[in-house]
């Protein structure tokens, strides 16, 4: 069996995609992709999400439907999108148009000690997510295609529904812990998106 070495570094293709992404909102899942997200500077809207694995999708989903009128991205690491599988199903079924899901699929649980994953072994989430009915879902695995698929992904009005998957390769970044006050990381998400009515 021959190996896929990805050449795609997890921190230049999520800043690769920050870099453009304007008002959106971006939700990242527990672990890596925080600290990918962190690594390119602590926004107001930019909602970590600490813990609750398989969460970051349907969050995103809700977001996206309360806010039609802004793009919402979802950075999710491929663990945490296999914990959340039938969330895609749900996005499918909502189709919100100002949804973007990419998954920084480095094929194992980095976060807990590199333990090899699912996709790594044959799980292929594109052919997923197609199966259950995203329009647009793309596996990416070169800078040439990221470059090809980002104005999809951070596209702005009316914007479409999209997944896609990119193969990143398993060296360490450096550590950068964003806040991990949850009750504080709402107030200011809340705040940054309602001004005042937050406190309503
Ligand atoms: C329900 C649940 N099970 C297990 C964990 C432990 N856990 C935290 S992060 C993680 C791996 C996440 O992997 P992935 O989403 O691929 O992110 P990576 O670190 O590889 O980028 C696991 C298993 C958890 N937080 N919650
Ligand atoms: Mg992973």
């Amino acid at each position: 069996m021959s190996i896929e070495v990805s050449s795609l570094q997890r921190r230049t293709v999520v800043g690769a995609i920050l870099r453009q992404r304007g008002d959106a909102l971006v939700v990242a899942s527990l672990g890596n992709p925080c600290y990918d997200v962190m690594a390119q500077g602590d926004r107001p809207d930019n909602f970590y999400v600490w813990g609750a694995m398989g969460g970051t999708v349907p969050l995103a989903l809700g977001l996206a439907l309360a806010q039609p009128g802004r793009r919402v991205l979802a950075l999710v690491g491929d663990g945490e999108m296999m914990m959340g599988l039938g969330s895609l199903a749900t996005v499918a079924v909502q189709r919100p148009r100002n949804l973007s899901i990419v998954v920084i699929d480095n094929e194992h649980y980095a976060e807990t000690g590199m333990q090899r994953a699912h996709t790594g072994r044959g799980v292929d989430l594109v052919a997923v997510a197609r199966a259950v009915g995203f329009g647009q879902a793309h596996q990416v695995r070169t800078s040439a295609e990221l470059d090809q698929r980002i104005a999809l992904l951070v596209g702005n009005d009316p914007g479409e529904l999209a997944f896609v998957a990119v193969k990143v390769g398993t060296e360490p970044a450096p550590m950068a812990l964003p806040p991990r006050d949850g009750p504080y990381l709402r107030s200011r998400f809340r705040e940054h998106l309602l001004g005042a009515a937050a406190h309503e």
